[in-house]
Formats: structure tokens, C-alpha cells, sequence
């Protein structure tokens, strides 16, 4: 058994729009109401992809959900001929595609049991996205259900909002290793909502079966929350035995750090200073939802958005971290903008598990070959465009459900159709 860390990316699927539907994310509050483009979005997220591969590291896919949400709207007493316009948006979002908002993962070597445990987010703070978890459960089980190394758990109850990978960290002297996991949570978050509830990763480390001793609960900063860091994961990012967050990421930072080192003393972390990266700068440049990744020679490569390229006290600060003698020796930059648009960068767009590619289902992993049949299939059947009064038009609806279908289809994922 070989473990890796396999990367699973949500394609970006045939309704992405802009309805400006998340409170607290800046970059989805001022696209709102933008012409989106889906079928350029979905060959972002593929060349991101493709790019990934070409570093060595294997590569997974989540399929986009079915869109508009019928089963959703018929709980909510309506259909998609008569939704009102207030909840029209939110049964067509594309929003799966952040996959790193689809679960919470704690790979074998953590668990006192030996296996590797996924809790699929409730995501209950967002309405448009408190509806994704079940079609997320179902895959999962599917993508997971071939080995009985993985327990796929359905999320915790609403009670506590959860919102999956995002907003929790694993350190590892190396992926296979035992680790520290790490679960952020929010208290305030100024004008912005919290997400993420301390109960809700509390009941997750005490159903994956983690080590009391090397389980942190770490408290967000409000001021991060407040200057749009609406998931941790915008602040903050780890691989193995590297973190890099910013200086205002959390609320005690002295104490989450002396505590990290208490437990993990091989731990590296870099922390940004405010008085050279704005916390504004961080947000607006998504430096940090970048994927920290190991690659084949052991070195670190961190893969930005190419927001970060474009602001300067970023790309300053980025390109002197890697000049140094550091873990972190490569910086590479892809082109995900139409995600970017609704604060999704690199980090949002994939979910990570540690696992033996080899007890996935293979019809959830990708080649080169794959990519090039995925890449056709979104040039032939996602639209070019949508603006957010075309989710009135039952052509569209038609053609995103037609998109999905055939997706469906050709990865010989028909029960997911
Ligand atoms: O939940 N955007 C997503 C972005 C999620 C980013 N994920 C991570 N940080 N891991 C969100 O806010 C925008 C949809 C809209 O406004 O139409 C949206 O849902």
C-alpha cells in the first residue's frame, strides 16, 4: 500500500454563474451580476489539472451536481417552472466545483482505527450550497466505495455549520506518516457570517478517531474573517511539515504555534507579515489558496492563482520565500479566473486525500488522455456564457442538465445521471 496525496478536482459545471450568492466572499459580492463564462471555466479547471499531472502528482476528478437542484426545490415546496426569483440562483450554482469544501478528510495514519475517514460537509450557512451534500455523499461513496480502507461519513447535523477541507489543516512529517490535524473554526467575523462552528470539528475528530493529542482546534482571527477571509483556507495553507499563513490568520497565533510545535516539533511554519503583505493584498490575491504540493524530489512547489502574480507586494514577497533556502522551492501560477471570480483559487478547487490511488475508483482518476476527452466533451456541450437572468430561460436548463448527462455518460458514471 503506497500512499499519496491525490488531489480531487470539482470539474467546473455547465451552470457556473454569478449571483454575487456568498456574503463575506468579496471577490463573489462584486462579480455579482457578471456575464459568466462555464464552458472557459471548465478548460481552466482542466488545464489546472493538466498542469498538476506534469508536476508528477496523480490526480482526481469530482463530477459537477445535477443543476437545477429538482429534488431541493420539491422540498422547498416549488419546481423549477415556479421557483421565485429569490431562490432561482441558488438552485442552479455551480458551487460543488470548490471541492475543497466537500468533505473532511483524515487519512489512515491518523486514525486509531487505520482508516481513512471522510465527512462530507453540511455547508448549512449558505443556502446555495446547503443542498450540495447529498449528491456529494453519493459520490463519494461511489469514489471511495471500492476499498474498505475508507469510511465515508454523511455530515454532522446542522446544528454546527461545517464547511469541509477548508477550514482544516494536516501536518505530517511526511503524507504517510502520523499527523496533526488541525480544525479552524470562526467566533466573529465583523459584517461577515462564521461558517465553521467548533462543535462541528469536534464531532469529526472524535468520529475519525483522532489522537486527542495531536488534534488542535484553532480559532480564525475576526479581523481575517472581516477582510473577506471567509474560509481558512484564504489566510493559511499546509503540506506536510510546512505552513504558511499570514500573520493575522488567527486569534491566538502565539499559542496555536507554541502548541503545534509542542506536538509536531519537525514543523516549519513561514508566516507572512502584515507589514508586507496586507491582509487586503492576501485576500484580493488568493496567495495563499494556493496548493503547497511535494513533488517527485522531495522539494515543495506552491501553485498560485495568477491574481498573485499581479499584485506586487505578493509576488515580491513570494519570489524571495522561494529564493531562499526554505521547503518551498518553486512557485508556478495557472489561470483560474473564471473560479477566481466567485473566490474559488487553486486550493478551493480540489479536495485532498492521502490514499493508495490504486483503491479509488478508477473512473474518479485522471490521465493526460482523460483530460483530453474531458476537454472536448466541455468545448461541445457547456455553454459560453450565461448572465444571471438567462436562468429564466428552460433552453438553458436543458442544455446544463444535457451537459451534465453527457459527462455523466462518458466516464461511464451513469448511475450518478
Ligand atoms: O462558498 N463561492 C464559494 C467559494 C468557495 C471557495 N472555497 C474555498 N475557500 N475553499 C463560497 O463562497 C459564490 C457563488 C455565487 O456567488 O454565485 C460561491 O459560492
Amino acid at each position: 500500500m503506497a500512499l499519496e496525496e491525490i488531489n480531487f478536482d470539482g470539474i467546473i459545471g455547465p451552470s457556473h454563474n454569478y449571483s454575487g450568492l456568498s456574503l463575506g466572499n468579496l471577490a463573489s459580492s462584486i462579480h455579482s451580476g457578471l456575464v459568466s463564462h462555464p464552458r472557459a471555466a471548465a478548460l481552466q479547471g482542466i488545464e489546472k489539472m493538466r498542469h498538476n499531472l506534469g508536476l508528477g502528482l496523480p490526480q482526481g476528478i469530482l463530477l459537477p451536481h445535477r443543476r437545477p437542484d429538482l429534488a431541493w426545490l420539491k422540498e422547498l415546496d416549488t419546481s423549477v417552472a415556479e421557483v421565485p426569483d429569490s431562490l432561482r440562483p441558488a438552485a442552479f450554482s455551480a458551487s460543488a466545483m470548490w471541492a475543497a469544501n466537500a468533505a473532511t478528510v483524515s487519512p489512515a495514519p491518523d486514525s486509531a482505527d487505520g482508516l481513512c475517514h471522510i465527512t462530507v460537509a453540511n455547508l448549512r450557512t449558505m443556502a446555495h450550497r446547503s443542498h450540495e451534500w447529498p449528491q456529494t455523499l453519493a459520490q463519494l461513496r461511489i469514489a471511495f466505495g471500492k476499498s474498505d480502507r475508507f469510511v465515508v461519513h454523511p455530515p454532522v447535523p446542522p446544528t454546527f455549520g461545517d464547511e469541509g477541507a477548508a477550514n482544516h489543516m494536516r501536518l505530517a512529517p511526511r503524507h504517510e506518516f502520523p499527523g496533526v490535524e488541525i480544525f479552524v473554526y470562526g467566533r466573529r467575523g465583523g459584517l461577515f457570517p462564521v461558517r465553521q462552528h467548533v462543535e462541528a470539528g469536534r464531532a469529526i475528530a472524535r468520529r475519525h478517531a483522532l489522537d486527542p493529542e495531536r488534534t488542535l482546534f484553532v480559532s480564525q482571527s475576526e479581523e481575517a474573517i472581516a477582510a473577506g477571509a471567509f474560509h481558512n483556507d484564504v489566510v493559511a495553507v499546509a503540506n506536510e511539515y510546512v505552513l504558511l499563513a499570514h500573520e493575522q490568520a488567527f486569534e491566538d497565533r502565539a499559542s496555536f504555534y507554541a502548541e503545534l510545535a509542542r506536538v509536531m516539533p519537525e514543523a516549519v511554519i513561514i508566516e507572512v507579515p502584515a507589514s508586507e503583505v496586507s491582509l487586503a493584498d492576501a485576500v484580493a490575491s488568493y496567495m495563499f489558496n494556493a496548493q503547497l504540493v511535494t513533488l517527485r524530489d522531495g522539494g515543495m512547489a506552491l501553485i498560485v492563482p495568477q491574481e498573485a502574480r499581479a499584485t506586487p507586494s505578493v509576488w515580491r514577497w513570494l519570489e524571495a520565500l522561494v529564493a531562499g533556502n526554505g521547503p518551498i522551492r518553486e512557485l508556478t501560477v495557472v489561470d483560474v479566473r473564471q473560479s477566481m471570480a466567485n473566490g474559488g483559487g487553486p486550493a478551493c478547487l480540489r479536495l485532498r486525500v492521502v490514499a493508495d490511488p490504486w483503491d479509488v475508483d478508477n473512473r474518479f482518476m485522471v490521465n493526460g488522455e482523460k483530460l483530453d476527452l474531458l476537454a472536448d466533451l466541455v468545448a461541445a456541450h457547456w455553454p459560453e456564457q450565461i448572465a444571471p437572468d438567462d436562468l429564466r430561460n428552460p433552453a438553458l436548463w436543458e442544455r446544463i442538465e444535457a451537459a451534465r448527462l453527457a459527462l455523466c455518460e462518458s466516464l461511464d458514471l451513469r448511475e450518478l445521471g
